[in-house]
């Protein structure tokens, strides 16, 4: 029988070192890749390319942060044609101005999802209990979402709270550390964990959120480019509305005076809407604004109404 990482879920094998699972031994129970993480916090240089298709087993239990939310994530939510439940995670970031209740009606409806929503953060231990809970409902389950979602670490946090283990399974900041589907066995209930899927603007800017979102409001003033340097910049058609940022400090975005872009998009923005770049970060526009957009290559983007600037009204 092939044995397993217990990091990545990958076959070991001793063939190609450019390969998932490669080591040079078979009695190591961590592949290269994933020991080089676990030891010397190492990113791999190359990537490798995480199982797509697997066999989903009991009840889905999908994760997404609020950085994921799109069209795209929930269309792959939606999907699942098994018993399915939302995991909304990373809810230690929120601003404080944000109430989690409101947030996830909000998301209800703007997505328009009628499965149960889950909120938890690895920092909470009650959402977990809660969540904990509701899983050991069912016998077996799935967990699905978004690559860097936080399901291996929920997982490791769920196992301790359960049985007071470490599972030995790797979390990172580095999208699609498991590479294959993991099963674990905790008392009463089986957990399978997934690779999760990415948008490739994520894969652009690895960000690892670990303060809570402060909002970054950015008048626009004319003749001038707001840009996210490496993904994106845009400019107002009138340049007199501010516009503000939800994303990690690193990426805060700058003004900027320079030629605009040629090859743009020009998109109209509805009052209280959010510019969403996939998986990375979300603009919000208070007034109805026409911009321009120019996008670095493989960065989307959607335009959804906004998910909590406004106060909800
Ligand atoms: N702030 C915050 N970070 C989290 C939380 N859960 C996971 N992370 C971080 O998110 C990254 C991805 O976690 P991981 O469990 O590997 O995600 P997976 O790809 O869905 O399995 C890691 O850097 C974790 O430390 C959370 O609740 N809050
Ligand atoms: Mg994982």
């Amino acid at each position: 029988m092939s044995k397993h990482c217990l990091g990545c879920g990958s076959v070991l094998q001793n063939e190609n070192p450019k390969q998932k699972g490669y080591v040079t031994n078979f009695d190591m129970t961590y592949c290269e890749r994933c020991f080089r993480l676990k030891h010397y916090h190492e990113f791999p240089t190359s990537h490798q390319d995480a199982t797509t298709s697997f066999e989903i087993h009991g009840v889905v239990y999908f994760f997404i942060d609020f950085f994921q939310l799109s069209t795209a994530s929930i269309q792959m939510f939606q999907q699942i044609s098994q018993e399915k439940f939302l995991v909304l995670t990373k809810m230690d970031l929120l601003p404080k101005s944000v109430s989690v209740k409101k947030l996830c009606e909000r998301i209800q409806k703007i997505y328009d999802i009628s499965a149960n929503i889950f909120s938890v953060s690895v920092k909470d231990e009650k959402s977990l209990r809660t969540l904990l809970h509701h899983m050991e409902k069912f016998s077996v389950c799935t967990f699905m979402g978004m690559a860097n979602a936080g399901k291996s670490s929920i997982l490791k946090k769920l196992a301790f709270l359960k049985d007071g283990i470490t599972l030995p399974t790797l979390v990172s900041e580095m999208p699609n550390t498991t590479l294959d589907v993991m099963k674990w066995k905790l008392s009463s209930l089986t957990i399978y964990d997934t690779p999760g899927k990415t948008f490739s603007s994520f894969q652009k800017t690895v960000s690892n959120y670990k303060k809570k979102i402060r909002p970054i409001t950015l008048p626009m003033k004319p003749g001038a480019l707001c840009e996210v340097e490496n993904l994106l910049c845009f400019w107002e058609e009138a340049s007199q509305n501010s516009v503000t940022f939800y994303g990690d400090e690193a990426l805060s975005p700058r003004r900027i005076y320079q030629n605009f872009p040629t090859k743009s998009v020009e998109l109209f923005i509805p009052a209280k809407s959010d510019l969403v770049i996939l998986g990375v970060c979300f603009f919000y526009f208070k007034k109805e604004t026409k911009l321009h957009l120019f996008l670095h290559d493989s960065v989307t983007y959607e335009v959804r109404p906004c998910l909590f600037g406004g106060n909800y009204d």
